[in-house]
C-alpha cells in the first residue's frame, strides 16, 4: 500500500500568541502550536503517512493573491515595534484601533501610519490574531507547506495533506484576522490556475466561514468557493457566509455558502455536504480539489457548536472522495487538542481509501 504524503514545517512553533481578546476577555490562544504537534503525532503513529518538509516558494505565489502592503507590514511590524519600544514587554502585538468601512466612509484621506502596530488596524479585522517575533516566518512556511502539498498531488499522489499553521481561510487580499495571515488554500488555487487549470474548486469544511477565500475569488469565474459553516447570524466571522452570497461579475454563481444551525450532527451535515459536492461536480473542475479542512466542527470543540464525532469524519471524507478528484487537503481550524489527531486520522484514512487509484493524474 502506498503511503500518503504529509507536509510539515517546524517554523510554526515560533508563532505562539499566548493571548487573544474575546468579547473583552483576555483568553489563552486557542490557535496554539500543540494543534499541529498533535496532528503530526497521530499521523506518525498510523505508520501509513510519509512526512516531508516544504520547499521554499518565495513571495511570488503570495503576491498573486495578497496586497504587497499586507505582506510587507507582516514582515516588518514586529521588528518595527521592538525598535520603537512599543511592545511594552508583552509578547504579542494586537491592534486596538480598526480602520473599518464606517470609519473611512465620507472622508478623503487614505493615508495610513507608515509602520508599526498602528498600521495593523488598517489590515486586520479582529482581536484574536496576535503577532509575535516568529509569526511572519510561520505564515510564510504555512504557504510553503500548502504549495508543496499541492505539488505532491500534481506529481501523482491522489491525496496529500499539509499541516498548515497558522491557518489561512480568513485572510483576504489586504486583510488578516481569525488566526490567519496568508490564505494558504487561495494561494494554492491561484497556483493551479496559473499552472493551466480553467476550473478550480475549493471546498471549505472548517466550522467558520472562510471570508478571506470568498473575497479573493468573489469575482472570479475560474475558482469555485463552496463552504459549509456555522450560520453567521450566530457565529464568527459574523459578516459573511450567508446563503445569499453567490459571487458577482464573472464570479456570479461561483460562490456557494451552506450555513448550518447550532448542534448540527452528521445527518444534517452530510445533507448539506451532498448539495455542496453536487455544486462542485456540476462545475467540473479540471484540477485537484483544494480542501480547507477544519476540525472545529467537532462536538467538543471549545469555540464551535456543531456536533460531529470522530467517526463521522470518515463518513464525510468518503463523500468527498466520491467526487473522484485528487485532493490537496490543507489544515485550517480545530481546537479540541485531545481529539484533533484522532479526527485527522479518521478523515484522512477514509479519504485515502475512497479515492480511486487512477485519480492522481488529471
Ligand atoms: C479561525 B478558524 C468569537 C471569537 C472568535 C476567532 C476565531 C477564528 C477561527 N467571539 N475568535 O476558522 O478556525
Ligand atoms: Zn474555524
Amino acid at each position: 500500500m502506498s503511503s500518503t504524503p504529509v507536509i510539515y514545517s517546524t517554523a510554526h512553533l515560533a508563532h505562539e500568541g499566548l493571548i487573544e481578546l474575546q468579547d473583552g476577555v483576555v483568553m489563552p490562544c486557542y490557535e496554539m502550536p500543540q494543534r499541529a504537534i498533535a496532528i503530526r503525532q497521530a499521523l506518525k503513529a498510523e505508520g501509513t503517512y510519509r512526512f516531508a518538509t516544504p520547499l521554499e516558494h518565495g513571495l511570488d505565489p503570495i503576491l498573486a493573491v495578497h496586497d504587497v502592503e499586507l505582506v510587507r507590514l507582516l514582515e516588518h511590524v514586529w521588528a518595527d515595534a521592538v525598535e520603537a519600544g512599543v511592545t511594552h514587554g508583552t509578547r504579542a502585538l494586537i491592534p486596538d484601533t480598526f480602520r473599518t468601512a464606517a470609519y473611512v466612509h465620507g472622508q478623503a484621506s487614505s493615508q495610513l501610519p507608515d509602520s508599526g502596530p498602528a498600521r495593523l488596524g488598517a489590515f486586520c479585522f479582529d482581536t484574536a490574531t496576535p503577532i509575535v517575533a516568529g509569526t511572519y516566518e510561520a505564515a510564510r512556511a504555512a504557504v510553503d507547506v500548502a504549495l508543496t502539498t499541492a505539488e505532491r498531488v500534481l506529481a501523482g499522489d491522489r491525496l496529500a495533506y499539509g499541516i498548515c499553521r497558522p491557518p489561512g481561510h480568513h485572510a483576504g487580499r489586504s486583510l488578516f484576522g481569525g488566526y490567519c495571515f496568508f490564505n494558504n488554500a487561495a494561494i494554492v488555487a491561484q497556483r493551479l490556475v496559473e499552472g493551466g487549470a480553467s476550473r478550480v474548486a475549493i471546498l471549505d469544511l472548517d466550522y467558520h466561514h472562510g471570508n478571506g477565500t470568498q473575497q479573493i475569488f468573489w469575482e472570479r469565474g475560474d475558482v469555485l468557493y463552496v463552504s459549509l459553516h456555522a450560520d453567521p447570524r450566530r457565529a464568527y466571522p459574523y459578516f459573511s457566509g450567508h446563503a445569499a452570497e453567490k459571487g458577482s461579475g464573472a464570479g456570479a454563481g461561483t460562490t456557494a455558502n451552506f450555513p448550518l444551525a447550532a448542534r448540527t450532527d452528521v445527518e444534517g451535515y452530510a445533507a448539506a455536504l451532498d448539495d455542496a459536492l453536487r455544486r462542485i461536480a456540476d462545475f467540473a473542475p479540471d484540477a485537484p480539489l483544494v480542501l480547507s479542512l477544519g476540525f472545529d466542527t467537532f462536538e467538543r470543540d471549545p469555540i464551535g457548536d456543531l456536533a460531529l464525532r470522530t467517526a463521522d469524519y470518515a463518513r464525510l471524507a468518503r463523500m468527498v472522495g466520491g467526487l473522484g478528484l485528487p485532493v490537496v487537503a490543507l489544515q485550517e481550524g480545530g481546537y479540541a487538542i485531545d481529539a484533533i489527531g484522532a479526527n485527522a486520522v479518521s478523515f484522512l484514512n477514509a479519504l485515502r481509501d475512497a479515492l480511486p487509484a487512477t485519480a492522481g493524474k488529471t
